[in-house]
């Protein structure tokens, strides 16, 4: 399992990790996972040409058996000698609820590698305290501090956005509130300490332990704080339209009414896929704070009159807030592109429910 809070660089890092494990020659299969559906990590990384199980509408915690079921069907499909599971960013207490379970009642089919939990590093710095900046509330915080609490291995993502200094501060708060915490440092942009995490992941079994104390109700008021928003829309231009400054335009719209309301954004995704195109073919533009500049991290070569836009949406909101701001900010973005008409077809806004794992054991051996 590769987790971490909203928007550390989770997605990224799998495919990453697929790619290295299957240019070695291994087989991979990934699961991706979110409390809705529709979700713009499973079209990115089929797009990447990897077989992608998606479990919505709930973690793998509570979905413990719908979890085991996608391992089969990925077993079935292509015997793959490594998954790689996604978890919901906003969960925690995974290695009670879904690592020791999994030991339990599967190890005689599977070995758990060690948990790793990324951290973005600009977030981490605000959330330890250490830097002003945009953050969210101290339930909230509850969550992305036991996140860390159970890692195996914390990764600070990203290290190419930080300096020395800045990441020396980062590891010493770390270790203070974490004494014994193994830390690493990495970028998948630009491959700083890759090979050895995944070294590490792909032949390290999870060591035997005791699991974290969590305390549900702070844990549950926490996911109840951040609003969910899932939707699609259809997207029809009389003329050519370039997916990258749509998106980007979009984002802009859409970070600009959150900032506004005081609502910080812990990752806004967004993908547009042609009509008619191939599973490689979309574009995808994210943004991971209040105050960052959207982010296009994939583009399509080519202006497009028809296609899906996805959008996934978590802030610290209530859900029909972040209804209200898509809905307001498409409508300014089609008013930026004359000839643009955008038809929503499916949204869902609503906040996690309450997590009730389907096991929950607190020691492994
Ligand atoms: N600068 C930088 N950005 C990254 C890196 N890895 C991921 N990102 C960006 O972080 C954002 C969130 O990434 P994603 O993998 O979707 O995060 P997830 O929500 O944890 O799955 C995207 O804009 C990524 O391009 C990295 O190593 N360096
Ligand atoms: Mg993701």
């Amino acid at each position: 399992m590769i987790g971490g809070f909203l928007g550390a660089g989770k997605t990224t890092a799998v495919g990453k990790l697929a790619k290295s494990l299957s240019d070695q020659g291994l087989r991979v299969g990934l699961i991706t996972n979110d409390q809705g559906k529709n979700l713009v990590d499973t079209s990115w990384l089929r797009s990447q040409g990897f077989e992608t199980e998606e479990i919505p509408g709930g973690c793998f915690c509570c979905r413990f058996n719908s979890l085991v079921e996608a391992t089969m069907t990925l077993t079935a499909q292509g015997r793959p000698d490594v998954i790689i599971a996604e978890p919901v960013g906003s969960c925690t207490d995974l290695v009670a609820t879904v690592a020791y379970p999994f030991r339990q009642l599967h190890g005689k089919n599977f070995t758990v590698a060690p948990v790793s939990v990324l951290l973005d590093p600009v977030r981490a710095l605000r959330a330890f305290g250490l830097e002003k900046g945009g953050s969210f509330s101290e339930k909230v915080l509850y969550i992305y501090h036991k996140q860390i609490e159970e890692a195996d291995l914390v990764v600070i993502s990203k290290c190419d956005l930080l300096g020395a200094d800045r990441l020396e501060v980062l590891c010493a708060a770390i270790q203070a509130k974490f004494p014994k915490k193994e830390i690493l440092a990495v970028s998948a942009r630009d491959h700083t300490n890759l090979a050895s995490w995944f070294a590490r992941i792909a032949s390290e079994r999870q060591a035997a332990g005791k699991a974290m104390p969590v305390d549900y109700t702070v844990y549950a008021d926490g996911e109840a704080l951040l609003g969910w928003l899932n939707c699609t829309v259809r997207l029809a231009a009389k003329k050519g339209i370039n997916p990258a400054a749509l998106l980007a335009r979009l984002a802009e719209e859409v970070q600009a009414r959150l900032q506004a309301r005081k609502a910080e954004v812990a990752h806004l995704k967004m993908s547009l896929h042609p009509a008619g195109g191939g599973l490689g073919e979309l574009a995808v533009v994210n943004l991971v704070r209040n105050d960052h500049v959207p982010e296009i991290s994939l583009r399509l070569g080519h202006p497009i009159t028809d296609g899906e836009l996805i959008i996934n949406l978590r802030a610290e909101a209530p859900p029909d807030v972040l209804g209200t701001v898509v809905r307001e900010g498409l409508e300014a973005t089609t008013r930026v592109f004359p000839g643009l008409r955008a038809t929503l077809d499916h949204l869902e806004h609503f906040r996690p429910g309450k997590p009730t794992p389907t096991h929950r054991l607190l020691t492994a051996n």
